[in-house]
């Protein structure tokens, strides 16, 4: 199931706005944090995970999905927030706390939530795939052909949370896809170190599903392999796991010092930056020519730049309204 060119179009210009994002994010985060780092100072407080460089996983996937399928995701979600479609103005305002935000500036970076689009993510580690199971049994109860996607980190597969996810995805053959992003760090606990098999992948055969890798960040052999997975959930033929071989380009959250890294790594790593490879594929392929790529790039920019003005423009929410909207 290969991409037509519209959709490689869309993946890419996806893939341009998640990465301007992440720019903007990572120069914003530092105001008031220099030259003494302070996590709660400048207007966007808290930590903060970029998803810099992983941005096939998500329009691999997400390219397709409709509003109505369910998307739960991880505390590095704003890639997987920007493919599924949420809004990007109410979520560069939650993040700056804002209450324009999608939650009223009540949750921040890690608890982007957008009923519209049916978006919902999670800091705790593998806390979304109990409700993308309870998404998909509740479309399959109700014999809609909706599906629940569950993005997840290499670390977060140990965790209990996915072992209970798959097991009863599979008994009741429910329509969710696990979508592993092995960017081979848990912070700073390397796979190799904290994983006893070398694919996740493999993992999917102890509960009767197909298991499936991708290597090399590839967003079109994601598309092939995601399109079939959706596609068998959609008629009912149950779950299926998918690992992503991805690549985290940033620290684990701003103000990480990499120090866990081996020399040379990180260099390596954006020698492959996805972006510049996707470009090439579309130019290559005579899908893009340079001109419509400086076209679809400023208009990223662009989309970025007012969700950025949005979000600095709106107001916090009021002292005295500090309870509402939250659970005392
Ligand atoms: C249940 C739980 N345990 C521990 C943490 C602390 N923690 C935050 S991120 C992280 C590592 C996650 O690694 P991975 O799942 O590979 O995702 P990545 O950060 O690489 O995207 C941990 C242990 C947490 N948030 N939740």
């Amino acid at each position: 199931m290969l991409p037509t060119s519209e959709k490689k179009k869309w993946m890419y210009e996806n893939m341009l706005v998640s990465r301007f994002f992440e720019e903007a994010m990572e120069a914003i985060y530092m105001e008031g944090k220099t030259p003494v780092f302070n996590m709660a100072e400048g207007p966007i407080p808290g930590e903060m995970h970029l998803s810099t460089g992983q941005e096939p996983c998500a329009v691999g996937v997400c390219a397709h999905l409709r509003p109505s399928d369910v998307v739960t995701a991880t505390h590095r979600p704003h890639h997987q927030a920007i493919a599924k479609g949420v809004d990007l103005k109410m979520m560069a305002a939650e993040i700056f706390g804002k209450k324009t935000g999608l939650s009223g500036g009540r949750g921040g970076h890690m608890h982007i939530f957008d009923a519209d689009v049916n978006f919902a993510c999670s800091g705790i580690i593998a806390q979304g795939l109990g409700p993308a199971v309870g998404a998909a049994l509740s479309k399959q109860m109700k014999g809609d052909d909706s599906v629940a996607v569950a993005f997840l980190g290499e670390g977060a597969v140990n965790q209990g949370a996915f072992h209970e996810a798959l097991n009863l995805a599979a008994v009741w053959k429910l329509p969710v896809i696990f979508v592993v992003e092995d960017n081979s760090w848990g912070i700073s606990v390397s796979k190799a170190e904290s994983t006893a098999v070398k694919h996740n992948a493999v993992r999917a055969q102890a509960y009767n599903m197909p298991g499936r890798f991708i290597a090399d960040n590839d967003p079109i052999a994601l598309y092939d392999v995601a399109g079939i997975a959706i596609e068998d959930a959609r008629a009912g033929k149950g779950p299926t796991l998918i690992e992503v071989e991805t690549t985290r380009l940033a620290g684990h959250f701003m103000g990480d010092a990499e120090g866990y890294r081996p020399d040379g790594e990180l260099d390596l790593l954006k020698s492959k930056d996805p972006i510049i490879r996707m470009k090439k594929l579309l130019i290559d392929e005579g899908v893009l020519s340079e001109d419509e790529n400086l076209q679809i790039t400023l208009k990223a920019q662009k989309l970025v730049d007012e969700a950025i003005e949005f979000a600095r423009s709106s107001d916090y929410p009021e002292p005295a309204e500090a309870l509402e909207k939250v659970f005392v």
